[in-house]
């Protein structure tokens, strides 16, 4: 069988480790799009000359002419700014929407089959504005913000515990700004309730509380704590790997149960948005919204979540974007 195809859009930050892990788990070959000239050449040929050393066969290539993402089978979308200290990932609008418009039009013309990633922020806006500019079907679009936001929130709750990162189940929902919404009544360590394992550590679930609201408030407030300390741009290394268990899930038809930004027909009481959802991702892309229960707290931080991404939207609509 030959191999899948993915086609990177945008050869900055993310792009190039996007790349790097693509080839080192080979699970396609790839394409790195960019329109500054020779970066993703040099990118690609960078990585291309560890794969000796790395021992990984695949076919990794730069371009700066779409034609080349020509029957890509996936597309992952990095193309635009990134955020600078002191600014919101909405401050990105105007800037990103010219560019994801380009993006949406080249992709619609050579990849119109593919199943698309999006990255680029603001993140619930580019997913809404790429498809309607390709008019793929909705479950071929997907946003990539949950996956990470729900990996910072475990990592945050791993750390607070001590225990094994891989024991720790954390879901994200909502919008990918600082509404999200960390689900603390579904969070758990193999099973076992985090808030009961915090009211063991300190005996007192008031203070088990607070400490879960510290987690709570620095997951929705990671990307910046990143960008605070970077200083000249945002997030790279795990925005990449959690757009890589997305195309794994993907290319490898795993059935994975994700947070991702999906789009909704009236799951949690909201029809005709991008938002972040559970959802099961496969070959078709997002193959169903996983619906879950929601108490009023919830459900009430999830509404304003929303209400937050509508805003957004209305914001591009009303530019003309
Ligand atoms: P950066 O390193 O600047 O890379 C962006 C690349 O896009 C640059 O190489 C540009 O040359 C390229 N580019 C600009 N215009 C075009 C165009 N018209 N067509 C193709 N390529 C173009 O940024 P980055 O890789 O760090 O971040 C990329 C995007 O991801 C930004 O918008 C970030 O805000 C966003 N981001 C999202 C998350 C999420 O979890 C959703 C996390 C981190 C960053």
């Amino acid at each position: 069988m030959p191999r899948k195809k993915i086609a990177l859009i945008g050869g900055g930050q993310i792009g190039g480790v996007l790349t790097q892990l693509i080839a080192q788990k080979e699970l396609a070959d790839v394409v790195l799009f960019d329109i500054v000239a020779d970066l993703p050449q040099g990118k690609t040929l960078d990585i291309a000359e560890a794969s000796r050393v790395d021992g990984f066969d695949a076919n990794i290539s730069g371009t700066n002419t779409y034609e080349d993402i020509k029957d890509a089978d996936l597309v992952i979308i990095t193309a635009g700014l990134p955020r600078k200290p002191g600014m919101s990932r909405d401050d990105l609008l105007v800037t990103n929407a010219k560019i994801m418009k380009s993006v949406a039009e080249a992709v619609r013309t050579y990849a119109p089959n593919a199943i698309s990633i999006i990255i680029s922020n603001p993140l619930d806006a580019m997913v809404t504005l790429f498809q309607k500019v390709t008019g793929f079907p909705h479950s071929r679009v997907i946003g990539q913000a949950g996956v990470l936001d729900s990996s910072r929130f475990a990592t945050f709750i791993a750390w607070e515990l001590g225990v094994s990162v891989k024991d720790v189940n954390a879901m994200v929902l909502g919008g990918h700004g600082d509404t999200m919404v960390p689900l603390v009544r579904y969070a758990n360590v193999n099973g076992i309730p985090v808030m009961e394992m915090l009211e063991r550590k300190y005996n007192d679930a008031q203070k088990a509380k607070e400490v879960m609201n510290k987690m709570v408030e620095r997951t929705k407030m990671a990307g910046g704590e990143v960008v605070k300390l970077l200083k000249t741009g945002s997030a790279f290394y795990s925005p990449a790997s959690s757009a890589i268990a997305m195309a794994e899930a993907v290319i490898k038809d795993e059935k994975r149960l994700l947070p991702v930004c999906a789009y909704l027909n009236g799951e949690f009481g909201v029809n005709g948005y991008y938002v972040g959802v559970p959802a099961i991702l496969g070959e078709k892309g997002v193959e169903k919204v996983i619906e879950l229960s929601l108490i009023d707290e919830e459900k009430s931080a999830l509404d304003s979540s929303v209400q937050a991404v509508k805003s957004l939207v209305a914001d591009m609509e009303r530019l003309g974007l």
